[in-house]
């Protein structure tokens, strides 16, 4: 690092021991865990510090040539015009501190990019509103939605539950990794542009639907890191956080263990399907019944000859609300969820699904979907409710 670190700890000490009340404040921004942030760390305080230096030196020349040189010691204005000698000196020197300043932060921003030679990788997909953290080497892969009770948050008339401590910035599902290992994020969104932004870690990167962003930490300290998402979202953007739980290599596996032991929420492995002799078509991968691109559609649409596979729609489309619940939507399996609209009938519940209904937007979203594979998703749910 060619500008060295430093703070003030002088100043506040100081004025610590003046006012007391101040002993347990410090002026600072969040601790840095990963090289890249300690890096960015050290470029803010000490860019801040030549800023601060080039203020005395500008300020300082100012107010002693005001005062040296007023009227009333009977100072005369030199006059003089085109100095060579100044103007090169008040081009070189500014010059050169840029330069200075600019090399350290762009081995940084190098430094940030290199996300070569990593140990692991994870695909992070941001949805409206929620994180989803898909393990690649580890095959580990859930949702992280926000932990706050609602309570906490709707503060009707004035009145709401006393807050957490980390009101708004906990989860159900932690982000959890090896500490000391290179870790790559793949991130991406499902719908809107998300930034999946942990301060600590040093990594602030869009998700861009359609395409893969690349970071990468390495988290030198076990400790919980916690974040929010970056871009404004939509309604709930400020209701997504991040967590990012660094353990030892130990206990980094047996959370893997764990995960995988709890993971897949049993889903029935066979849909109950009429047409017999049509195995429920593996051709129709989840993934192109699922793209909206035209090309992807083609498999979708064709379906329509077989009966479609609800539980592969289910997963590709309805999964995002209708697994976990979220913003009310009833969940997968919750007989008490689903015994009220179970009554209206199915064709009512054809139609919710087809058309919307509050929330729940139409086909789940997914308008590439044929009309018999939201009606067969629909089957899947009811069959698992009843
Ligand atoms: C973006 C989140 C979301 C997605 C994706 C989604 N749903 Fe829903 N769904 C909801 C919500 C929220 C409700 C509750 C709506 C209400 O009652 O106001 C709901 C309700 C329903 C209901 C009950 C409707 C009723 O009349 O009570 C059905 C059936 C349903 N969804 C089917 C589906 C199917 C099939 C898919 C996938 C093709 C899907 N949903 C995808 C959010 C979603
Ligand atoms: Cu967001």
């Amino acid at each position: 690092m060619h500008l060295k670190h430093l703070r003030a700890p002088g100043v506040f000490a100081a004025a610590a021991s003046i006012l007391p009340a101040l002993a347990d404040y410090h002026v600072d921004i969040l601790e840095p865990v990963t090289p890249v942030s300690k890096d960015i760390y050290n470029l803010h305080w000490g860019i801040l510090w030549v800023c601060v230096a080039i203020f005395c030196v500008v300020f300082g020349a100012m107010f002693w040539s005001i005062l040296r040189h007023r009227k009333s010691l009977g100072a005369k204005a030199a006059q003089f015009h085109e100095n060579t000698t100044i103007e090169v000196i008040w081009t070189i020197v500014p010059f050169v501190i840029l330069i200075a300043m600019a090399l350290p932060a762009t081995r940084t921003v190098l430094e940030m990019k290199d996300a070569s030679n990593t140990d692991m990788s994870v695909k992070v997909t941001a949805y409206l509103w929620k994180w989803e953290y898909d393990y690649q080497q580890d095959g580990v892969k859930f949702l992280s939605n926000l932990s706050t009770p609602r309570g906490q948050i709707d503060e009707r008339e004035g009145k709401g539950q006393p807050k957490n401590e980390n009101y708004l910035l906990e989860v159900d599902n932690p982000m959890v990794v090896p500490v000391g290992k290179k870790v790559r994020l793949l991130i991406t969104s499902n719908d809107v542009i998300h930034g999946w932004y942990v301060p600590q870690l040093g990594v602030n990167q869009y998700g861009i639907p359609g395409f893969v962003k690349e970071a990468w930490f390495t988290v030198e300290k076990p400790g919980v890191y916690r974040g929010q998402c970056s871009q404004i979202c939509g309604k709930e953007h400020g209701f997504m956080p991040i967590v990012v739980e660094a353990k030892n290599d130990a206990d980094y596996a047996a959370w893997v263990k764990d995960m995988k032991a709890k993971a897949p929420p049993a889903l029935p492995e066979t849909v109950p399907q009429e047409a017999p002799g049509s195995a429920p078509a593996a051709g129709a991968a989840p993934e192109q019944v699922a793209a909206a691109a035209p090309a992807g559609a083609a498999p979708a649409a064709g379906a329509a000859a077989k009966p479609a596979d609800g539980k592969a729609v289910f997963d590709t489309t309805c999964t995002a609300c209708h697994s976990t619940g979220a913003a009310g939507a009833p969940k997968y399996g919750d007989k008490a969820a689903w015994a009220p609209r179970l009554a209206q009938g199915k064709p009512a519940l054809y139609n919710s699904a087809l058309h919307g209904k509050g929330a729940m937007p139409p086909k789940g979203g997914n308008t590439a979907l044929s009309d018999d594979a939201v009606k067969a998703a629909v089957d899947y749910m009811t069959a698992a409710a009843k």
